[in-house]
């Protein structure tokens, strides 16, 4: 199905004749690492037409397999899709793809861009007008849930930007999760991204930090998870991690260094802001810490080895 051309004025941008709504549309997906492989997976078998993309070439010819189609380069993965997708690591990835390499450029005017990476609302928002600029519908889409929500399409999107353009998206995050966040504005999406991961991170890190102290005391790990984690003290995701902690078996569903870069982005929102985020400052140097011992790409709960220790 072609994409209309329309000018490029922002005033215009808001195109009538955009034509992504329908069941199946054509997808170009950019970032295939832990979550994005997933994602594209699950779109490609709800019958999309998905044309992939990663800077490291092998981890789309991996998703041959499942209906995806591996694109020649980035600009050409692009070029025709009537949504892209990123799902990248940072702002600096993101901008290098979506600027430096000509992402934005490559696309039909018209179609839609929908960025699920991590970043901060400053840079989603600039990219968010970058786009408007070009004539391109833009939703800023990170999402809650890691590995297993991904392959299970079970993610929570949280989203920024126009409703019309959530309803034209709507069969794509219906393919790969299973709630839809309306959070406002564009840039709304990636402010309750971090929001949610400031409260992830110190949590993960508490806990541990609860367990080295029961330790301390002569209680068991087993006494404490099954006191503590059934009650409504414990956030759920800490009984996902149970079992990881107990095997201190750190593969990763969430790597641990994009836990750490959330929180310095969060710590430098807030601080742009004239907030100073005082726990989220001590969580900081327990990650960074975690970073230097070589758990960088191990799960968020790989900070069990730091802070439980005291
Ligand atoms: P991963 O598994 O670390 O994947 C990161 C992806 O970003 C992967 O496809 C990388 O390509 C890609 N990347 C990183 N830097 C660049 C640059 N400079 N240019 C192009 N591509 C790049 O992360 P997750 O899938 O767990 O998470 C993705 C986001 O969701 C992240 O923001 C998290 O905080 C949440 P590579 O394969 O290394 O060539």
């Amino acid at each position: 199905m072609p994409t209309q051309r329309f000018p490029v004025s922002p005033k215009h941008s808001r195109n009538t004749n955009f034509q992504t709504r329908g069941k199946f549309m054509k997808v170009a997906f950019i970032g295939l690492g832990i979550m994005g492989s997933r994602m594209a997976t699950n779109l490609a078998k709800a019958g999309h037409s998905v044309c992939v993309w990663n800077r490291t070439p092998e981890k789309s010819a991996s998703l041959v397999s499942v209906g995806c189609v591996p694109a020649a380069s980035l600009t050409k993965a692009v070029k025709d899709a009537q949504v892209v997708i990123t799902m990248l690591s940072d702002p600096q990835a993101l901008r290098d793809v979506a600027l430096g390499q000509g992402m934005v450029d490559a696309m039909e005017w018209g179609s839609m861009w929908i960025d699920c990476s991590t970043i901060d609302p400053a840079t989603s928002r600039q990219l968010a007008a970058n786009a408007t600029n070009r004539g391109l519908h833009f939703l800023d889409a990170p999402v809650s849930g890691s590995s297993g929500a991904a392959a299970n399409a079970k993610l929570v999107f949280f989203v920024g930007g126009a409703s019309e353009d959530i309803e034209t998206a709507r069969p794509l995050f219906e393919a790969m999760g299973s709630r839809i966040v309306h959070a406002g504005p564009q840039g709304s999406g990636a402010s309750l991204k971090l929001v949610n991961n400031l409260f992830l991170a110190q949590a993960q890190a508490a806990w541990s930090e609860a367990l080295g102290l029961a330790e301390l005391f002569g209680l068991s790990h087993q006494t404490v998870n099954d006191a503590i984690l059934p009650t409504h003290v414990a956030p759920a995701f800490l009984g996902f991690k149970r079992s990881k902690i107990e095997a201190r078996e750190w593969s990763p569903e969430f790597p641990l260094k994009h836990a750490l870069k959330d929180i310095r982005l969060a710590l430098t929102a807030a601080k742009n802001a004239g907030m100073d985020l005082q726990q989220l400052t001590a969580a900081e140097s327990l990650y960074a810490q975690a970073l230097s011992r070589g758990f960088g790409d191990s799960d968020i709960s790989a900070i069990h080895e730091i802070a439980s220790r005291g």
